[in-house]
Order: C-alpha cells, then structure tokens, then sequence
C-alpha cells in the first residue's frame, strides 16, 4: 500500500494530484511542517529524513524529494502512460527535464524571489530568466512538456508555475498562463484539490 505523507497546499498537493491522474490506491498521512511565515513545526511523525513533505511509503520504504516520487511512480505505474519507460524514446527527455527541475529551476526561481545577486559562474542553475527560456522555447510548438501527451513533468511544471501565479510571485506571460491552463484543467486536479485537506 502507498502512503503519501501530506501537508496541504504544499508541494505534496501535487504528488496528490500525480496519484489521481495514476489512478492507484493510496493513503494520505497528513502531517505538520514549518511553513514560510513561521507557523507549524517539525512533526514527529513524518519519516521524511529532514522532516518535509512530500515523502511516500510503498510498504514501509521510503522515497523522498519531489522528482524521485515522480519517477518511482510512474516507473511503478508504467501503464498509466504518465512517464516513458526505459527505453522509450522519450526517456531521455523525461530524465533531463525532471532532473532540470530540481537542478535549475527551483533554485534559479528561489535565487530571483529572494533577489540572490548571484554572480556569472558561481552557481550551477540557470538564471530565472534563462530558464524561462528554455520551457517557453519547449512549449512553442508543443502543447506539454513531452509533446502531446500530457506527463507527470506537466503535474509537476503546472503546478509549480500555478503556484507561483496564485501567490502573486510570478505575473505568468500569456504563453505560461495557457499551460497552466491545460495542465490543470483535468478531473485529476480537480480531485486532489478537493483532497488536499484530508
Ligand atoms: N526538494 C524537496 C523540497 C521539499 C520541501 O521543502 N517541502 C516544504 C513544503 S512545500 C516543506 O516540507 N517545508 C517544511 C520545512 O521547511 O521544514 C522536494 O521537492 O521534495
């Protein structure tokens, strides 16, 4: 049995969402975390090793950090289409833009939010901007990330970007916002918004 350890509106809301789009059973451990403005704290019950969320138990074993879930599950859940398999043709670009999530884009959007004047070079992420670029030159002629099949990259681009736009940290240009769109105007969605609180 899967247990997804949860704490709402949170970047555990879209691994809700990744496992209605999968269509699996699963349990929602619903748990305390810090958030930004100081409210909540470290829950003694949540196995995540430094205390966030998401984590998923598969029968007692754990797999934590967003992209490992991703690709845990849809690697679990082959037929569910929502991740090409080892030795697909688009393997390799599913690994490239999940990776590039946790490598670049988080931290180059968290270096621009905080105003981080990171000098040419000393970091590894692109700039907010470059990575910008790339996705929109990747949604140019493609309505998700993969192409025309929707994936769990879009679960997990659409969500962040949606994210950034509800919060006001991001005005989405209109290429973005037509993403967001497509990516969450799925049952799916719809469904783990509704579970988010348990
Ligand atoms: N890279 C991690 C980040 C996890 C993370 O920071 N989650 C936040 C919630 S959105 C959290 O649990 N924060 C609690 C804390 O900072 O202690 C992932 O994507 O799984």
């Amino acid at each position: 049995m899967l247990t997804l350890i949860h704490a709402p509106r949170s970047r555990s809301t879209r691994m809700l969402w990744l496992l209605e789009e999968l269509g699996v059973p699963y349990e929602l451990k619903i748990v305390d975390i810090q958030r930004g403005d100081g409210r909540g704290a470290r829950d003694a019950d949540n196995p995540h090793p430094y205390g966030r969320v998401p984590a998923l138990l598969n029968d007692g074993k754990l797999v934590f950090e967003s992209v490992a879930i991703m690709l845990y599950l849809t690697d679990t859940f082959p037929k569910a289409g929502l991740g090409p398999a080892v030795g697909d043709a688009d393997r390799g670009d599913y690994l490239s833009w999940l990776a590039f999530y946790t490598g670049g884009v988080e931290p180059a959007f968290a270096a621009g939010f905080l105003k981080m004047d990171v000098p040419p070079g000393a970091a590894a992420w692109p700039k907010q901007a470059e990575a910008m670029t790339l996705i929109e030159d990747r949604l140019k002629d493609r309505p998700f990330l993969l192409g025309e099949r929707f994936s769990a990259l879009d679960v997990l681009y659409g969500s962040t970007f949606n994210f950034f736009t509800m919060i006001g940290a991001l005005q989405a240009p209109d290429w973005l916002a037509a993403y967001v769109k497509r990516c969450i105007d799925r049952p799916a969605f719809a469904r783990a918004q509704a579970k988010d609180n348990g």
